[in-house]
């Protein structure tokens, strides 16, 4: 069986110039069943028994767009051995929202932070070593476009889908929400394996349609469930999502603020 690897990032994260500086002119292209989503695949260079699969752009692993529908859909289903969740680090606020999902899927993952060459010639630097513990999972700098640092990333992600290694779970959310998760976990444990326990808890939470959808949870559960989430949204006045999203948000934001330092006094690492 070939060793799975699945590319997910932002749009304009630099897959594309990724995917193709990895697997060369090994590639096929064709479309995600029943949609017209392009679908990428390509052998890793260098490596006989590696393929990767290049997810569409995606800026969250909600389920209302269709290439976060094939996204998600791809990676609960198809459970690839590794996860390469490409940053562009010169934009890492925003890009980081995706990662704190892909991290609670269960799945050995491996951040690159791209865009590398933009932000040390912004004179910013970022300590991947202080993000990569506070996410729980490894962390290689690249510049896609100069092919700098993707050898590496190209090792270190085949490693970890050998080990089957899973990341620690960052603590993300604040401990009223944690509470509110204590319960869902509990009946996601019935339905799933250990390791994706974290994925649907969360989702349970949100009431995520596709969830739902499944019919997996008995009448009982969902009421259960249901509890949970209008119990916190009537003590934030705010809806679940809103409640899971805006704590992404801080997170990242004192993250960023702890591991980014900036060259220029007043200007972001976008900038
Ligand atoms: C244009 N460094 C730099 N500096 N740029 C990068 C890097 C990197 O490491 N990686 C990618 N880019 P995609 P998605 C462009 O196309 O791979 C650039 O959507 C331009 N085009 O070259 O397409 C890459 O697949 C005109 O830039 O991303 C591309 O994820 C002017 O990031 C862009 C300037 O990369 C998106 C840039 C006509």
């Amino acid at each position: 069986m070939p060793i799975k690897i699945a590319l997910a990032g932002n749009p304009n994260s630099g897959k594309t110039t990724l995917f193709n500086s990895l697997t060369g002119s090994s590639q096929y292209v064709g479309n995600w069943p029943g949609v017209t989503v392009e679908k990428k695949e390509g052998r890793l260079k260098g490596f006989k028994d590696v393929i990767i699969t290049d997810l569409p752009g995606i800026y969250s692993l909600s389920p209302y767009t269709l290439e976060e529908v094939v996204s998600r859909n791809y990676i609960l289903e198809e459970r690839p051995d590794a996860i390469i969740n490409l940053v562009d680090a010169s934009n890492i606020e925003r890009n980081l929202y995706l990662t704190t999902q892909v991290l609670e899927l269960g799945i050995p993952v491996i951040v690159a932070l791209n865009m590398i060459d933009l932000v040390n010639r912004d004179g910013d630097r970022i300590d991947a070593d202080a993000l990569s513990r506070a996410l729980g999972c490894r962390m290689v700098g690249i510049s896609a476009l100069k092919e700098e640092g993707t050898e590496t990333l190209a090792e270190q992600a085949v490693a970890l889908a050998r080990s089957g290694e899973r990341c620690e779970k960052p603590i993300v959310f604040s401990p009223r929400v944690e509470m509110a998760l204590k319960p869902l976990a509990d009946i996601a444990s019935w339905h799933y394996p250990a390791e994706r326990v974290r994925w649907y808890s969360v989702k349970l939470l949100e009431r995520d349609q596709k969830l739902l959808e499944e019919g997996k949870l008995t009448g009982e559960e969902l009421a259960a469930a249901e509890e949970a989430s209008a119990a916190l949204e009537r003590e934030y006045d705010d809806d679940c999502e809103s409640i899971i999203a805006n704590e992404r948000y801080n997170f990242i934001t004192e993250l960023v603020d702890s591991s980014v330092i900036r060259g220029r006094v007043g200007m972001s690492v976008s900038d």
